[in-house]
């Protein structure tokens, strides 16, 4: 063969590859718009049935020189790329997503500003005891100059026999200091019909690990018009996290804080492993705030300052921890709260850091 014949045939060969090139995407086209058509009669894009039948009618016109199971395994991965290609379509579709709205979304607490570059911060105690409990711990997070208070009404714990928390009385309770203290209140809550008493009590309404993919109470976070933090589930990848917080905002609600606390790994040296690596990835993935909890994360309170400060370091909106004035009397988490003085060397400690601006 003279080299003008072989270049006629690579010519050709290029020729055939950008026919192919172009017969893919034109298939693509089509699989996209069958999809959206799909998507509008509720169906389901995956049809193994169909895929079948294709694949039956390509091999029963395979005349060679590829083996029938060759064109199969061609085909089917143009097949796969044609459905992640609508999973991309369906990614970019997501309100909470940067794709969908590219700058920062800012949720106003009681006129702090949470995912605007600023670092913020939340403390209080696990549970809410009593009126003075809350009272003590209010006290000293407001002499230092923060408004965000926590502390758990409703607790979805371990055990049953475990402490389950105050309820109404205790959202009562975080009211009447949230108005003495003129701070912001941040609790739990563990069923959908308690949603709506809660807005009345609290500033922000916080959803639990155990409770992320508790869908109707996702929903009934959604409808109304008040702040929800929505921390990571134990187990939860990233994209069901990201897609907890689309159930909030699909209902209409926006106003949406995600808090990495920990994820359940084989390592036992902490409660639980904190997936810091998750906060820019989220800041890149959502438009939401990102928060980190690093009480619950580690399980150890010579752990929260070095993990707050690394939350800081690695773009987390904001920090969260436990403070109370006694823990080794507290009702739940004893091991990992913080004591008043702790509380003020955690601040103290925070303050010299040089890339803390609080
Ligand atoms: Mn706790």
């Amino acid at each position: 063969m003279s080299n003008n014949q072989l270049d006629q045939l690579r010519k050709r060969v290029d020729e055939l590859n950008l026919e192919l090139l172009s017969l893919i995407n034109e298939r693509a086209l089509l699989v996209q718009e069958i999809g959206r058509a799909k998507e509008t009669q509720g169906v389901y894009r995956y049809d193994p049935v169909r895929e079948r039948h294709m694949l039956d009618l390509i091999k029963e016109n395979n005349n060679g020189p590829f083996e029938s199971s060759t064109i199969e395994h061609i085909f089917k991965q143009i097949f796969k790329a044609g459905l992640e290609l609508q999973e991309d379509d369906h990614r970019k579709a997501l309100l909470v997503s940067r794709k969908k709205k590219p700058e920062n979304t800012i949720i106003d607490v009681k006129g702090v500003k949470i995912g605007d570059g600023s670092q913020q911060f939340v403390f209080g105690p696990c549970s809410v005891e009593s009126y003075e409990q809350v009272a003590t711990v209010a006290a000293a997070v407001k002499a230092k100059g923060f408004k965000l208070l926590r502390g758990g009404a409703y607790k979805p714990r371990t055990s049953p026999y475990d402490f389950q928390g105050l309820g109404l009385e205790g959202l009562k309770i975080l009211k009447r200091v949230a108005d003495e203290y003129d701070m912001a209140v941040i609790s739990e809550i563990v069923t959908p019909n308690d949603i709506e008493t809660a807005v009345d009590y609290l500033d922000v309404i916080q959803i639990g690990a155990r409770n992320m993919q508790n869908f109707e109470l996702l929903k009934a976070a959604g409808a109304v018009n008040k702040p929800i933090l929505l921390k990571r589930g134990l187990s939860a990848t990233i994209e069901e996290f990201i897609n907890a917080a689309e159930y909030i905002m699909s209902q209409g609600n926006g106003q949406i804080i995600l808090c990495e606390r920990g994820i359940r790994t084989y390592e036992k040296a902490t409660r639980n492993t904190l997936d810091i690596s998750a906060v820019p990835i989220l800041k890149q993935e959502t438009h939401l705030p990102v928060m980190v909890d690093v009480t619950h994360s580690t399980g150890r309170r010579d752990l929260l300052l070095p993990t707050a400060k690394a939350a800081i370091a690695i773009g987390a909106d904001g920090v969260m921890a436990e403070v109370h004035p006694d823990p080794a009397v507290a009702l739940s988490d004893n091991a990992q709260q913080m004591d008043l003085k702790q509380f003020d060397e955690f601040v103290s400690s925070l303050r010299s850091s040089a890339f803390v601006q609080i």
